[in-house]
């Protein structure tokens, strides 16, 4: 196979609105972490980017929440997880922003070329709106019933219960949260990315092309959403935090996050081509780059569908890879949950295992989530610690240090002072860079590691 030239790695793009935890680190930093180490240490030309997503109605909730403004929600979290990244050092080449002017701008760019080449629709529909609040109000404002699983604890936009992506109008007894009352029907006007127009581009794409290398659960999603009937997805919504519409008749509106969070990517990518004196260009519009997106099992219609689609319309942009997703890390046996504070948090992590970044690196890879929703467990990662890192590992290593120097004066035999039974050993341990390496290639991160272990072993 011919190496693509360039590589740009992407890593989900937070949300502002709290602190993240193990489950999130699990999903989609550490993985895409190893694999950017891995290619720098193949001398590979590899452009890593992350950034907080600052939009949406998740940062005004939690600004209501914490009786403050939207803006200082975003300066406090962004500054908070960029601290957390660094100290887990995680290797980003730029960890930016999504409220950047430079964000907006491009976001705005990608608004009006869609517009402008006729790529969007713009339908009037009725939303829920709510009459005591006085505004429309953005899906996570509305509370109701799943009709997949019955959970009365479902957003108009997602069920956190069961994972499945909503509409408000499919909430059973719908409720709004800004005043607790039954919210009415009224006029609006949006702008839609018709994704049917791009139905038969996607299954050749998705279904034909990356049957074999995207994994199966990303894979299968992905088969559901298209077999399921790509229906128009809005682009714009009424509030007042996010991107403006950059069109007069749109006042009061702003670009739907999910709409500017992936150009966030684009975005980042240009800052640090700003910074570094370089051209951003061909890490996103030339073939020969390969994209690759690190996220979790609930972002994969927006990267695999949506985002591409967006892509398409645009015209000039290459379309990611791969998109390895992961599925859930849980803890102790119970779903992560950041309401109920339910979470190994990443900051009293390292309040309580200073410099012990590796163990938590290596623990969370040795049993990453990768085919099956996983267990964090604090046993297992002593477990792991006592059992793995420092009795093969460790022990390997150690081993290695004392009896050179005790039998060789520390020197390392080569050529004929080596023993058949010494060549035997080398020659071994030679299968294992390629072995690792191929795991790595594939996006099998556990499987990397295990082998590196019986390595030590
Ligand atoms: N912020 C969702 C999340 O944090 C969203 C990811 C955006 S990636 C472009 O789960
Ligand atoms: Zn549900």
């Amino acid at each position: 196979m011919t190496q693509p030239k360039r590589y740009l790695v992407t890593s989900a793009l937070p949300y502002a609105n709290g602190l993240k935890h193990v489950g999130h680190l699990a999903g989609a930093y550490i993985p895409a972490d190893i694999y950017v180490r891995y290619l720098r240490a193949q001398k590979r030309d590899v452009v890593f980017v992350c950034g907080s997503d600052e939009h949406g109605t998740a940062i005004p909730i939690q600004a209501t929440r914490e009786g403050t403004t939207p803006q200082a929600i975003i300066d406090k979290y962004h500054e908070a997880m960029k601290q957390d990244f660094e100290d887990l050092s995680m290797s980003f080449d730029i960890y930016h922003r999504t409220s950047s002017p430079l964000h907006h701008e491009t976001a705005q760019e990608f608004f009006t070329k869609l517009n402008d080449a006729g790529e969007l629709e713009i339908k009037e529909t009725e939303q829920y709106y709510d009459e005591e609040a006085g505004s429309f109000l953005a899906d996570r404002y509305i509370k109701g019933t799943c009709p997949n699983c019955g959970s009365d604890r479902a957003f108009g936009d997602q069920c956190e219960t069961c994972g499945r992506t909503l509409s408000p109008d499919e909430l059973i007894n719908p409720v709004s949260t800004l005043s607790g009352k039954t919210p009415v029907k009224k006029k609006t006007s949006h702008w839609y990315l018709p994704l049917g127009k791009h139905e038969q581009f996607l299954k050749d794409w998705i279904l034909e092309q990356h049957k074999d290398d995207w994994r199966p659960s990303v894979y299968g999603q992905c088969k559901s959403w298209i077999e399921g009937g790509l229906q128009s997805r809005a682009v714009t919504r009424d509030l007042d935090w996010g991107i403006k519409v950059p069109l007069k008749e749109a006042a009061g509106k702003v670009l739907y996050v999910w709409f500017d969070a992936p150009i966030g990517y684009i975005s980042a990518t240009k800052q640090w081509a700003l910074d570094q004196g370089k051209d951003w260009k061909p890490y996103w519009q030339d073939k020969e780059t390969k994209l690759v997106h690190f996220i979790g099992k609930d972002n994969i219609v927006f990267h695999c569908i949506i985002f591409p689609a967006i892509l398409m319309a645009h015209g000039q942009y290459h379309l990611p890879d791969n998109v390895p997703a992961n599925e859930f890390l849980n803890l102790e046996g119970d779903k992560i949950s950041t309401s109920r504070n339910w979470a190994v948090w990443l900051h009293e992590y390292l309040e309580d295992f200073p410099n012990k970044q590796d163990v938590l690196r290596y623990v969370l890879t040795a049993t990453a989530p990768e085919t099956k929703d996983n267990d964090f467990t604090w046993k297992d990662f002593q477990a792991r610690n006592n059992n793995e890192l420092v009795a093969i590992f460790g022990n390997f290593v150690n081993r290695v240090m004392v009896l050179s120097h005790k039998y060789f004066d520390g020197k390392v035999l080569m050529g004929s002072e080596l023993t058949s039974v010494d060549r035997g050993v080398l020659e071994e341990l030679k299968q294992y860079p390629a072995k690792i390496a191929s795991s790595i290639e594939q996006y099998r991160f556990r499987e990397a590691l295990s082998e590196f272990m019986n390595l030590a072993r």
